[in-house]
């Protein structure tokens, strides 16, 4: 077995966005693509010699092949040892948990998350540091500015490490530990959550439905709620993780999780309903014929915390993205809490929980999360909420309305827009940050623009600054519309629009969301000239 230094050329395409490198299986698969980035990866976090390191990905298409040739790269780059989930598969989530309970350097997990898999679909990678976090900004730019520049990597040549069975191997002068995928991270659930509560709930009769999106959270809910928890095996649909997740869009939401939504709308519904993405980071909850929208679930885990084990002693803090709601903030405010807005997630939220300054946090695109780990998790979530119905004895729905009363409802919607010609998209932004000054002060109906601004992020553990990263109309009532250029799309761009409104009148709380933001939709429209400059009618997807 030799390293074999191999002469490379830069692609100037390798820019991490929000979470990693996300790009179609085609071009991670033209030579030397993949290569250069898990250099550029290996070459900015300078791991001393013999290091650890963890891998694993959600099983989409590509995975073992893209898992093979970072053995081989970690093995020819001085790693120590690598610990790679049984038949190359961790969710995000276990990755994070694996990091931090073994103390490796960091770790490597391959998904493009809640976008399609398949040959001509979607793959990604992204570097995760020893705090089991996704890296941060200074170090995804150092990554972007090595693969800018990059002439060689290093990769040895040798056969497939066999990745079906547990045990160890050797590559090289590296270990390989083929680690059971599940059994960490579900040893975590059992230490944070009451799982007696839960199994005696689940015994009692109150029925539920997990939808795994044909994604990598299939096994993982077979472990814990069928197994470890008593559900019947008929509370689990599409739980076997697929190549390209079925043909589906592992996301989910009310589109794309459909399947489950029809059982959980229909006659005879299941007391609670949720689903996972396709690296199972992600959540949907859903009550009987109920929708618990991402922000309000963040709100809700907040405000019931001290109810569960785990979280008894109370919250050092919370944090969201800038877009989610500020349901999350009034809880805050009451139990007397900081609460952090970061510009998204986990890239952000990492720093503050090493800092001990916040304990939960969750953004509005259906992810939510703890300091248990450093990534969010959609499994957690779904055992959060079975542990806070178990100690209510109340129903998803009844818990809901319960929190509104007290603390008011932010109607919530985000419209996204997806795939527009990229000048387009960066015609309505450009024209939205040109009409602040006229904006500010303005009157729409019931609705006045009290400031608007582009947010920007001063990280107060280690002073770093984040830009441009969103236009925020804010309005006089506490009422927001924020507009977004996704950083996840590997095709054009996506705008993101997010609408909410603050209703404090209980008697408006049984409105439907898209009916009570009716009015902001239309303002959102006008002031972007949204339809005119995309020549689109109709968002892509509404969640
Ligand atoms: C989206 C979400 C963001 C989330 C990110 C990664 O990013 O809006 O909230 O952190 O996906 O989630 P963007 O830049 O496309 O809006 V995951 O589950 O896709 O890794
Ligand atoms: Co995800």
């Amino acid at each position: 077995m030799s390293i074999r230094t191999v002469a490379t050329q830069p692609f100037s395409d390798q820019k991490p966005g929000t979470s990693g490198l996300r790009k179609k299986v085609p071009v991670f698969q033209k030579p030397h693509y993949l290569e250069n980035f898990v250099q550029s990866i290996f070459d900015s976090i300078a791991a001393p010699k013999g290091a650890s390191l963890v891998l694993g990905g959600d099983g989409r298409y590509y995975n073992r092949e893209a898992i093979q040739i970072i053995l081989k790269m970690a093995a020819a780059n001085g790693f120590g040892e690598v610990l790679v989930g049984c038949g190359g598969i961790l969710s995000t989530p276990a990755a994070s948990c694996v990091i931090r309970k073994y103390q490796t350097y960091g770790g490597i997990i391959l998904s493009a998350s809640h976008n399609p898999g398949g040959p001509k679909e979607d793959f990604g990678i992204k570097y995760n540091s020893s705090n089991g976090g996704p890296a941060t900004e200074t170090v995804t730019e150092a990554i972007f500015a090595k693969s800018k520049t990059i002439s060689s990597y290093r990769i040895l040549d040798a056969a497939d490490v066999p990745l079906d069975q547990l045990g160890e191997t050797t590559l090289g002068g590296m270990k390989v530990k083929v680690i059971d995928p599940v059994s960490d991270y579900a040893e975590l659930m059992e230490s944070l959550f009451d799982f007696a509560a839960i199994r005696t709930l689940l015994k009692g009769g109150f029925k539920i439905k997990f939808d795994a999106m044909h994604a990598v959270n299939g096994p993982y809910a077979k472990d814990i709620l069928v197994m470890r928890l008593g559900a019947p095996e008929s509370s689990l649909m599409n739980a076997v993780p697929l190549e390209d997740f079925g043909g589906g869009h592992p996301d989910p939401n009310l589109t794309y999780a459909h399947d489950l939504v029809e059982i959980m709308f229909g006659a005879d519904a299941p007391d609670f309903g949720a689903a996972s993405d396709g690296d199972g980071d992600r959540n949907m909850i859903l009550g009987k014929r109920f929708f618990v929208t991402p922000s309000d679930s963040l709100a809700l885990l907040a405000a019931n915390a001290t109810l569960v084990r785990g979280y008894a002693k109370g919250l050092a803090g919370v944090a969201r993205s800038m877009p989610t709601s500020a349901a999350v903030d009034r809880v805050a405010k009451a139990m007397n809490i900081p609460c952090y807005e970061t510009p998204t997630g986990w890239k952000f939220f990492g720093n503050l929980m090493d800092a001990d300054k916040v304990t939960l946090c969750g953004e509005e695109s259906f992810g939510t999360g703890s300091n248990h780990v450093r990534e969010k998790d959609g499994l957690w979530a779904v055992l959060f909420w079975l542990n806070i119905v178990a100690a209510r004895k109340q129903s998803v729905e009844e818990i809901v309305r319960g929190h509104w009363a007290k603390f008011g409802r932010n109607f919530y919607s985000r419209y996204d827009y997806e795939g527009l010609p990229t000048e387009a998209a960066n015609g309505v932004m450009l024209h939205l940050r040109d009409s602040f000054a006229s904006l500010t002060g303005k009157q729409f109906g019931k609705y006045t623009v009290g400031s608007c601004d582009d947010f920007s992020y001063t990280d107060p553990v280690d002073g770093s600054v984040s830009k441009d990263q969103g236009v925020r109309i804010l309005f006089s009532d506490g009422s927001r519309i924020i507009f977004r250029l996704s950083g996840t799309g590997t095709e054009g761009a996506t705008l993101r629009v997010y609408l909410e409104a603050y209703e404090v009148d209980a008697s408006h709380h049984h409105l439907d969301a898209q009916e009570a933001l009716k009015e902001l939709i239309q303002i959102a429209l006008r002031i972007s000239e949204l339809q005119t400059r995309t020549g689109r009618d109709q968002p892509t997807v509404i969640t």
